[in-house]
């Protein structure tokens, strides 16, 4: 990690910091935020490779954990029946234990991204119960357990309920019923016991989701069941979400004992085609619209600065409840990377989030650093 010249900090308070820099004299935001949680990025394989140097010196620099934005879901890691393909997440594991980073592993049960053996029989009919749960048991062991003690911790289910709360429609409740999240979490654990689990999902803000959460955390822990945290996804615009919504739900699982990460944090300076689509629903693919394009050619000065502010906001509120959050974690490094270029529609040019397309860091970035170096001088 960098270490915060205090010479630099007293500069960076004074000019407001808006001009980029070399990396290596970049202050960490890793180091900066260390006392009140970790600050992680979510990275895809030319970044586990190491293919960019100043992208790796982001990576090694900036974050302190890491999470493979792709390469542990079940199409990547096991396309088919029982053939298993761990070179990207070995690769991913090295890079976390050279670098001395916290390993996030996503995810292990998803109705995305899932191959359609899974569900299906010989004949391609949907499977029994029993077989689909032999083949999530199967997968859970052969990842969780070849990682054990190295991936310290899984986002065990991803995205199980809808926008009001009910249960996704999904092949895994379809095939096995409602008890398939306490299994996936029963088998993650038997896999590797000292692992941390979650459960991960998007528009936690909201109420009917925020209390069908809270209901299965409760269920799990019940069951006695081991869960550790709730993952908020985030995956924001400007202005969006509610600020006092999102507090309620970090406020609500916090006070079920668990802990509370930002699992996947990115805010679109772009317009949204309406509200209703709002979130990171995996289906939507939109037809691309000019006029929802607007930013091809880098963002204004205005635009520039309303992302800085929200992400000034953001984690303001997150370092209010440093207690109960354990990570923020952003969801991809660069501009150039961000999966927000093609959703809700493909080829739009969006800039949500730390660094630009050059690995140059933002008026957001800076607005993180002196963000924290003011509270702690204030605190
Ligand atoms: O960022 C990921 C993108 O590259 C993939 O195409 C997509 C489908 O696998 O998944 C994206 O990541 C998702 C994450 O795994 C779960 N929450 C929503 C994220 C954004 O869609």
């Amino acid at each position: 990690m960098n270490q915060l010249c205090p010479l630099l900090a007293t500069v960076l308070i004074a000019t407001g910091c808006t001009q980029s820099s070399a990396d290596s004299s970049l202050p960490s935001l890793a180091d900066l935020y260390t006392e009140s949680f970790k600050i992680g990025v979510a990275l895809n394989p030319g970044e586990i490779a190491g293919d960019e140097p100043t992208a790796a010196e982001l990576i090694a620099g900036q974050f302190n954990a890491y999470t493979a934005e792709n390469d542990m879901k079940w199409e990547r890691i096991e396309p088919t029946e029982g053939n298993f393909d761990f070179n990207v997440a070995d690769a991913f594991v090295a890079l976390g234990e050279k670098n001395d980073a916290f390993m996030v592993g996503h995810t292990l049960l998803w109705h995305s991204q899932t191959p359609d053996w899974v569900f299906e029989d010989e004949n391609g009919d949907p499977a029994s119960r029993e077989i689909v749960l032999a083949r999530l048991k199967h997968h859970i062991e052969a990842v969780v357990g070849r990682y054990q003690g190295r991936i310290h911790s899984w986002d065990v289910v991803n995205e199980a309920f809808n926008e009001d709360g009910t249960w996704r429609d999904s092949p895994w409740l379809r095939t096995i019923g409602p008890d398939y999240i306490a299994r996936a979490f029963e088998f993650a654990h038997a896999a590797d016991p000292e692992a941390a689990l979650y459960y991960n999902d998007y528009n936690l803000f909201k109420a009917d989701k925020r209390d069908a959460v809270v209901a299965l955390v409760q269920s799990l822990q019940t069951e006695g069941r081991r869960i550790d945290g709730v993952g908020i996804q985030g995956h924001y615009g400007i202005g969006y979400p509610p600020m006092e919504e999102l507090e309620a739900s970090i406020t609500a699982f916090g006070n079920l004992g668990v802990k509370v990460m930002i699992t996947e944090l990115d805010i679109s300076v772009l317009p949204f085609p309406s509200t209703a689509q709002q979130g990171a629903d995996i289906s939507l693919d939109l037809e691309l619209q000019a006029e929802l394009n607007p930013y091809i050619d880098g963002v204004p000065a205005d635009v520039s600065a309303a992302l800085a502010d929200a992400y000034r906001g953001l984690f303001e509120l997150f370092l209010k409840h440093a207690d109960v959050l354990d990570r923020v974690t952003l969801w991809n490094l660069t501009d150039a990377s961000t999966w927000r270029n093609n959703w809700p529609m493909r080829g739009r040019t969006d800039h949500p989030v730390l660094f630009d397309r050059q690995n140059q860091p933002k008026d957001a970035y800076w607005a993180l650093v002196n963000l924290k170096i003011y509270h702690d001088r204030e605190n």
